[in-house]
């Protein structure tokens, strides 16, 4: 399929293998429009589904993970048209249904939605070459799928500030100085990198992975007392699994543990 938008293959070869979505509209760095996010969506739908899949990675190209909504369709919309649409709310936060870890790769250009989206992810593994903005300020509009939100949580406020005020881009070492990006990796290492991260998450027990997951967004996107009781809630039922014993059992009898998935 030569004009797919994604394209999508498996890695690993423990129980549980990694997914890997590439965005592809290489000739638009990656620029994001209605039908891509479709096809994303229901990719990511899908392997959250599939039991044989443990982790799921989003990567670009190495010039661009995605440099933004396409600004040549929104040029055309006006305010009936979005809000009828409910662009952005209808089909670019499917990512936010999937349960299973997703890791965003990021070489090159990651801006305004393309950020976004990278934020959307639970981890961030940046390549050297990886730069981050939101400058939607320059084109007459703000950050509109939640980076006027995720930004501040993720690099404080002064500096999400800056960038969405400015529309300047940041490097990777300012990036992951402030607290947007997981780790950084040579650009050429990208994806060798983040699929060893994502196996070693797809050799852990799904359901607390996914739970831990649940916990963490919690944090980030509610109050304290609200994400402490609700982490409890879940830390309980965590000892309803069988991976619980088996994990405890396995390091008390010192040995590996045999994770179920259950
Ligand atoms: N949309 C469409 N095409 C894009 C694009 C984009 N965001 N970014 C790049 N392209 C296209 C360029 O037009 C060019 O196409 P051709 O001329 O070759 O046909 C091709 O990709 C290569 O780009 P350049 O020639 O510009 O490449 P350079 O290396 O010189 O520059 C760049 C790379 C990333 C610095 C530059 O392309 C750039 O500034 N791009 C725009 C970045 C940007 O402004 N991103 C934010 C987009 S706005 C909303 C919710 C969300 C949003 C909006 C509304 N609502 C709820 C209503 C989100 C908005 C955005 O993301």
């Amino acid at each position: 399929m030569s004009d797919a938008l994604i394209l999508t293959e498996t890695h690993g070869d423990g129980e549980r293998r990694t997914a890997l979505i590439r965005l592809n509209r290489p000739k638009q760095l990656n620029a994001l429009n209605d039908a891509l996010m479709d096809q994303l969506g229901a990719a990511l739908l899908a392997f959250d589904r599939d039991d044989a899949i443990g982790c799921i990675v989003i990567t670009g190209s190495d010039k661009a993970f995605a440099a933004g909504a396409d600004i040549s369709a929104m040029a055309k919309f006006d305010y009936m048209q979005v809000h009828r649409d409910d662009f952005i709310t209808r089909n670019w936060e499917t990512l936010l249904q999937v349960r299973k870890p997703v890791i965003a790769a990021v070489a090159g250009f990651a801006l305004g939605g393309g950020c976004e989206l990278a934020m959307m992810c639970d981890l961030l593994i940046a390549a050297d070459n990886a730069r981050f903005g939101q400058p939607e300020i320059k084109i007459g509009i703000i950050p509109g799928a939640g980076g006027t939100q995720r930004l501040p949580r993720a690099v404080g406020k002064a500096k999400a500030m800056d960038l969405v005020l400015t529309g300047r881009l940041m490097d990777v070492q300012e990036a992951e100085r402030a607290g947007l990006v997981s780790r950084i990796v040579a650009a050429d290492k990208l994806l060798d990198e983040t699929l060893a991260v994502a196996a070693v998450i797809c050799a852990l027990s799904g359901p607390s992975v996914a739970l831990a997951k649940a916990c963490i967004n919690k944090a980030f996107e509610g109050g304290l007392r609200d994400g402490i009781d609700y982490e409890r809630r879940v830390f309980h039922s965590l000892f309803a699994t069988e991976d619980q014993k088996e994990g405890m059992d396995a390091f008390l009898g010192k040995r590996a543990p045999a994770f179920k998935q259950r």
